[in-house]
């Protein structure tokens, strides 16, 4: 009955920076071609919509609907879209599939060229907005997901099929932060039984990949935080040994994790988005074979320094990914079915649950640093 029609619902507005989101009724228009509408079932928090939401400099757009971790059910698809149809379950991915470029075809890269990752507020195709307010102002969109509302637009390259037997506030986590953690253990680094890794970081993205690294068979994986209290947690998620980077004395983490590697990890991961850390594992990764990867998102303009004659004596690899370097649309099935023969575990990323009216609640817990996962419910 909706469809082609707007809807009117209820969504959370990111109206200032750093202020609570405000619920408001807003209007979602139908989906343009290549695009469906879905109805949100649940989102869950990703430490990138406070980024955004506390941004006062561009990129900052206000008012915005944020929400990128979500899953949902299509309530209705615009023109020439097949792959879905209405009542499909999907998770909506911020990173693009379009299964034709030369990148999607191939199994080597995720980075399609005919719809380039780009933090922009609009809609892909026509660079417009899909919501009003109920004064008739245009709010902006989030990773072209927006799923703190209702109802939202998505275009079908950033949509993935699922099979509708995972739980939603289950399958939603493999939107963003727990697949980009645990693709970079499996797909980007492709951790060897047996082998050693060094987690910097121990939020979700950091205990998705020693998550990952546990699937792989990683005989030991050392956690390295500034704070103690995350050894605790980390242990449920396979981390076998800890480094706190605060009290190392006058020793650098690097040489800490060399001395107890004796010689240094097979597999370092940044979780922080920090420079000095990204050359801190690099330094500590096993020469002749190590490989660093770079998952954590810096601040614009900050920059590596790196010998080259290092580089040239040790044969260290040292690379980066978005999405742990998953293709969505086959690799998120992947990581379903993984979930599904009890393999993968999720549950423990799940440490509070709210409805939506009490989102900016998830926002607290988050930003204070107290859950992993809040799940919100719509
Ligand atoms: C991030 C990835 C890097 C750019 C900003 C958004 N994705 C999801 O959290
Ligand atoms: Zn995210």
């Amino acid at each position: 009955k909706t469809a082609g029609k707007p809807i009117r619902c209820r969504a959370a507005i990111a109206r200032k920076a750093g202020e609570p989101l405000s619920l408001e009724e807003v209007i979602v228009a139908p989906p343009e071609s290549g695009e469906v509408r879905l109805r949100i079932i649940c989102s869950s928090l990703c430490y990138s919509d406070i980024t955004f939401w506390k941004l006062k400099d561009p990129p900052a757009y206000f008012p915005r609907i944020l929400g990128h971790e979500c899953f949902g059910v299509v309530e209705s698809v615009g023109e020439n879209v097949s792959e879905v149809a209405v009542g499909d379950t999907v998770i909506p991915v911020f990173m693009p599939d379009c299964g034709e470029c030369g990148d999607c075809t191939s199994s080597k890269s995720n980075l399609c060229s005919n719809f380039p990752f780009q933090v922009v507020p609009w809609m892909h195709r026509d660079q417009k907005s899909r919501f009003t307010d109920i004064n008739g102002e245009t709010l902006h969109h989030f990773l072209f997901i927006s799923s703190f509302s209702e109802y939202t637009v998505v275009d079908t390259v950033h949509i993935v099929k699922v099979d509708p037997t995972i739980p939603p506030e289950r399958g939603c986590l493999l939107s963003c932060g727990v697949s980009t953690g645990v693709g970079a253990a499996l797909k980007t680094a492709n951790v060897e039984a047996g082998s050693t890794v060094a987690v910097f970081g121990l939020g979700a993205i950091g205990l998705a990949v020693s998550e990952g690294s546990r699937l792989c068979g990683a005989k030991r994986i050392i956690g390295v935080d500034v704070n103690e209290d995350k050894y605790e947690i980390a242990k449920g998620f396979g981390v076998t040994d800890f480094v706190n980077s605060r009290t190392c004395g006058d020793k650098s983490v690097s040489q800490v994790i060399l001395e107890m590697t004796n010689g240094g990890a097979d597999y370092c991961f940044e979780c922080v988005g920090m420079a000095s850390l990204v050359q801190e594992a690099f330094a500590c990764c096993r020469k002749g074979w190590g490989k660093t990867v770079v998952l954590g998102v810096d601040k614009p303009g900050s920059n590596l320094t790196l010998s080259s004659g290092e580089l040239l004596q040790t044969g260290k690899t040292l690379t980066g990914c978005l999405f742990g370097g998953l293709k969505p649309k086959s690799d998120v099935p992947m990581l379903v079915k993984r979930y599904l023969d009890k393999e993968l575990e999720l549950d423990k990323f799940v440490t509070h649950e709210v409805n939506f009216g009490d989102i900016n609640k998830a926002f607290d817990l988050l930003t204070e640093g107290k859950s992993l996962r809040c799940i919100i419910w719509m």
